[in-house]
């Protein structure tokens, strides 16, 4: 299902126009447009679910595999020292864009990323 009203939606529908980095049945990976760090991927689902709690258990764990697969990819090709993954839900944790995605920011030793988000 499609929320017309969301941002991730149009991407996905390729209305707005990504970075894409990996597709397959379920889901796009693209690169954040406000990346914390260099590389900062955002894993989205192809059908719309405002957050984790919306979103089926089966989905869920696909959406987890997928973060394990490509922060090991992301270690390897960007060489970084460690991985931020990071999954908000709701306002008060620090989402902005209300369709589930897992942010992937990768971190390199003394880097200044600063937190964008809440813990919650
Ligand atoms: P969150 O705060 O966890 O809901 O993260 C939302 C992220 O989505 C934030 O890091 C910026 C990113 N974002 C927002 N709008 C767009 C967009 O139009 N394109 C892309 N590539 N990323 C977006």
């Amino acid at each position: 299902m499609t929320d017309h009203n969301c941002i991730f939606c149009k991407i996905l529908a390729g209305d707005i126009p990504s970075a894409v980095v990996y597709e397959d049945d379920d889901f796009k990976v693209i690169l954040d447009v406000g990346p914390a760090a260099k590389g900062h991927m955002l894993i989205l689902p192809k059908e719309h679910y405002a957050d984790i709690m919306a979103m089926p258990e089966e989905l869920v764990a696909k959406a987890f595999i997928l973060a394990k697969k490509m922060a090991t990819k992301m270690e390897s090709v960007l060489g970084c020292d460690g991985i931020n993954v990071v999954q908000n839900n709701h306002e008060a944790a620090g989402q902005t864009v209300f369709h589930f995605h897992i942010h992937l920011i990768p971190r390199m030793k003394h880097d200044k990323v600063g937190v964008t988000w809440k813990p919650g």
